[in-house]
């Protein structure tokens, strides 16, 4: 393995990449019709660019409407927050398409009130994100070094997918193409849905044949650490605005009230599981037992988040009798207030930090 500075971010070596599925050159877009699942062989890609010391691919994981898309849309303007505890970020769009999607959806969100539509044709996005932790918890000086170590830089590389393509031992090339991204990334976001896991119970149904797949192509290359995946992975059990969601969590006696006003939760993998018991009856136990079996400990990191976030009062505190950001008008989905995403820019400086700072091995 290459030696790694301490205070730098460390990247799985080119020769671990995946041999077996390789990407497309540009990865551009490709055509998706959500027609039927037709059996086809595992799609070949050709050799694409192989990630480096500053480019990071990170593969956002999720059912169907578990909310990929908006947590991807909300990025940029969860980076512009100054309250937010991981200092100060900046995202430039590295292409036209990944700039037209931040420019766009923002606009959906925080003017039009709006959710993005359903995804209905794979995007590759690529991001760069420059970031300044000085003064916050996560950065650190090293005197005796020249760059100050709070400075972190990567390129996000993400595909934004319908959930569909998750769905257990779908075999086209739009799964394998997904999958395929998600094996080669260094860092996964999975979103978990709680809303949907409430009323349709099947959010096992895309991770159990995704994780088995990717144990498989990580096993064929050598990249297992033991029984754990090589991957840093973070949990965000989303919509954590939606009251269905949010009273369970108050029921629990698992929120805090944060330092401006806005709910915490301190114990977001206990609160996993409690939410899992109790929505009883649904799959939520397996999927956090399978997280669990996959990723190794430290390399595990849980979050309640939701990318349009709470409905706030003025100054930004949340009033705990009306905190639903979204309600409908003439039938369709609208939200109420200003733009406040919860835990979206964190997960992803966690997946950083955690490489930066090794995990295992
Ligand atoms: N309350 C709440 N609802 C959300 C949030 N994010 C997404 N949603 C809801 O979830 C729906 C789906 O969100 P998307 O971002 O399109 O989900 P997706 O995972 O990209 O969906 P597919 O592309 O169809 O797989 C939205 O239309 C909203 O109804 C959130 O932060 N809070
Ligand atoms: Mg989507």
């Amino acid at each position: 393995m290459t030696e790694n500075k301490p205070d730098e971010p460390r990247f799985p070596p080119s020769e671990m990449m995946s041999k077996t599925y390789e990407r497309n050159a540009v990865d551009e877009e490709a055509g998706y019709t959500g027609s039927e699942p037709v059996y086809a062989a595992p799609v070949e890609f050709t050799p694409g660019q192989q990630a480096g010391e500053a480019e990071t691919r990170i593969g956002v994981w999720g059912g169907p409407s578990s909310g990929k898309t908006t947590f991807l849309g909300a990025l940029r303007l969860a980076a512009l927050d100054p309250s937010g505890p991981y200092g100060r970020w900046q995202v430039v769009p590295s292409d036209d398409v990944s700039e037209t999607f931040l420019v766009e959806t923002a606009r959906e969100l925080a003017i039009d009130k709006v959710f993005p539509g359903a995804t209905q044709v794979v995007r590759s996005y690529a991001w760069r994100f420059r970031g300044d932790l000085s003064g916050t918890a996560f950065g650190r000086r090293r005197l005796w070094r020249k760059r100050p170590s709070s400075r972190l830089e990567f390129e996000l590389s993400v595909l934004d997918v319908p959930g569909g393509a998750y769905q257990d031992l779908r075999s086209d090339g739009l799964a394998a193409r997904s999958i395929d991204h998600l094996a080669r990334a260094q860092g996964l976001v999975y979103l978990f849905d709680p809303v949907r896991e409430a009323k349709d119970r099947d959010s096992f149904a895309f991770l159990n044949g995704a994780l088995t797949r990717i144990t498989r192509l990580c096993m064929q290359e050598n990249r297992l650490d033991g029984p754990y995946l090589p991957h840093h992975l973070a949990v965000c059990l989303t919509k954590f605005d939606d009251p269905e969601i949010f009273h369970r969590a108050r029921r629990g006696g698992w929120t805090d009230l944060g330092p401006n006003g806005v709910p915490v939760v301190s114990d977001p993998a206990g609160f996993f599981d409690w939410l899992a018991d109790d929505l009883h009856g649904s799959t939520m136990r397996l999927v956090g037992q399978t997280l669990r079996a996959h990723f190794h400990p430290s390399r595990l990191h849980f979050f309640t988040s939701s990318a349009i976030g709470f409905g706030t009062l003025p100054g930004g505190s949340v009033d705990l009798r009306r905190f639903g950001n979204v309600n409908f008008v003439d039938g369709e989905e609208r939200i109420v207030g200003p733009l406040s995403p919860y835990n979206v820019m964190e997960p992803l400086v966690a997946l950083l930090l955690g490489m930066r700072n090794g995990g295992r091995p």
